[in-house]
C-alpha cells in the first residue's frame, strides 16, 4: 500500500507537471482527487491495512492528496495570463458604469459667492495661517489677556518649542499682518476655518468659516459701512431684503454694530416662523468702525486712517439661503446632502 501510494504520487507529479493547459490539469484533478478518482479510490482501501499500519499509511495518504492538490494549484497558478484573457469575454453590449460626478462644497460655493459681490464693491481677497500667534489673535486686536471676551475664543493651543501657537478664533490675525506690511487705502476680505472650543450642536462647531472684511483710508465713516452691508444683504438674499443695525460690542471695533436682516421665510409676518422664531429679524453679522487701539497696534496713525470692519459666519449664512437647519450636514460629507447644492 505504501509503495503503491508513492508510485501513484510520482506519476501525479509527472503528468501534472507536462499538463499544457488549464483543462489539462483540470482533468487531472478530477482523476487524483475526484469522487472516483485514484487516491480516493486508494482511501477505500485502508481496511485492508493491518490495524498497526494504520495511522502511518494515514498519514501518508493525506501527504500525497496535499503534495498533489499543490502541485495542481502551482501548476494553475503557472499557466499563462494570455489563455485566461481570452477565456474572460467582455460584452460590449452592457450598459456602462455611471460614476458621480464632483461638487463644489456648499460651504466653498457660499464663501464664492460672499465674494463676488464684495468683489464687486471693490475688495481684494486676503487669505492667512489657520496656525497664529497669541499677539496675532488677541493683543493685536484689542482683545488683551485678562478681557472677559477672551473666554469666547479660547481656543486650540498647539504645543510647540518654538512658541505659543494656537488655532485662529477668527481671521482677524491675517488683517493685522495685513496692516503691518500694506499702506491704507485698501478694501479687503478675509475667508477661511476658524477655531473656538464650542460644544458641537445643531448651531456650533469647533470648527467652522468666517468672512471678515476691512476697509481703512482717510475719511472712511460709518454710513459707507451701512452702504456696502446693505448692497451685500440684498444681493445675498433677494432685492426685497431690508436690513438693521442694533448697538453691541466688540474689542476690535468702535462704535460696534450687529446686522440683522427681514426674514425673507416670512417677512416678518409669521407669528411662528420657524426660521426667525416670530421676530421677523435674523441676525446675519457683526461689525464696526476699527477701535483706534487696533490701528496703534499696527503702526497707523489713529487720526490720519479711519477704517471699517465686519465679520460673518459663513455656515450661518449658508444655513439662512438655503434653508438648512443643522450646521453638522456641512461636515458629515452625506451626498445626498451635497449634490442638492
Ligand atoms: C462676528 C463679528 C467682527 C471684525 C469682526 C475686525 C478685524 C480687524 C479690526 C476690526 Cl483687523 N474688526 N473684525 C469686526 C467686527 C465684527 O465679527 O460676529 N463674526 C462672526
Amino acid at each position: 500500500m505504501k509503495d503503491e501510494l508513492k508510485a501513484v504520487e510520482r506519476e501525479a507529479i509527472r503528468e501534472i507537471k507536462s499538463a499544457k493547459d488549464k483543462d489539462a490539469l483540470e482533468a487531472l484533478r478530477v482523476k487524483y482527487l475526484g469522487r472516483k478518482g485514484v487516491l480516493t479510490e486508494l482511501f477505500k482501501k485502508m481496511g485492508e491495512v493491518p490495524p498497526a499500519e494504520k495511522a502511518e499509511v494515514g498519514k501518508l495518504v493525506n501527504s500525497v492528496k496535499a503534495s498533489v492538490a499543490g502541485a495542481l494549484d502551482d501548476g494553475l497558478k503557472g499557466s499563462s495570463g494570455a489563455e485566461e484573457a481570452l477565456a474572460e469575454k467582455i460584452d460590449v453590449t452592457l450598459p456602462g458604469r455611471f460614476s458621480m460626478p464632483g461638487k463644489i462644497h456648499p460651504i466653498t460655493k457660499t464663501i464664492g459667492e460672499i465674494s463676488d459681490i464684495f468683489i464687486s464693491l471693490g475688495f481684494r481677497v486676503v487669505e492667512g495661517p489657520e496656525i497664529e500667534t497669541e499677539h496675532y489673535n488677541f493683543e493685536a486686536l484689542n482683545i488683551p489677556l485678562e478681557h472677559p471676551s477672551r473666554d469666547a475664543f479660547d481656543t486650540f493651543y498647539v504645543k510647540s518649542r518654538s512658541g505659543k501657537y494656537l488655532l485662529r478664533s477668527h481671521t482677524s490675525p491675517v488683517q493685522a499682518r495685513f496692516m503691518e506690511k500694506n499702506k491704507p487705502p485698501f478694501s479687503i476680505i478675509v475667508p477661511g476655518k476658524v477655531y473656538r472650543p464650542d460644544a458641537t450642536d445643531a448651531s456650533h462647531s469647533f470648527m467652522f468659516h468666517q468672512i471678515e472684511g476691512l476697509v481703512v483710508g482717510e475719511d472712511i465713516k460709518f454710513s459707507e459701512l451701512k452702504g456696502a452691508l446693505t448692497i451685500f444683504a440684498k444681493q445675498m438674499f433677494g432685492p426685497k431684503t431690508k436690513m438693521r443695525l442694533r448697538p453691541s460690542f466688540f474689542p476690535f471695533t468702535e462704535p460696534s454694530a450687529e446686522v440683522d436682516i427681514s426674514c425673507s421665510v416670512c417677512g416678518g409676518e409669521g407669528q411662528k416662523c420657524s426660521v426667525c422664531g416670530g421676530k421677523g429679524w435674523l441676525e446675519i453679522l457683526g461689525a464696526g468702525m476699527v477701535n483706534p487701539k487696533v490701528f496703534q497696534k499696527v503702526g497707523y496713525d489713529p487720526e490720519k486712517v479711519t477704517g471699517f470692519a465686519f465679520g460673518m459666519g459663513v455656515e450661518r449664512i449658508a444655513m439662512l439661503k438655503y434653508g438648512i437647519n443643522d450646521i453638522r450636514l456641512f461636515y458629515e460629507n452625506d451626498s445626498r446632502f451635497l449634490k442638492q447644492f
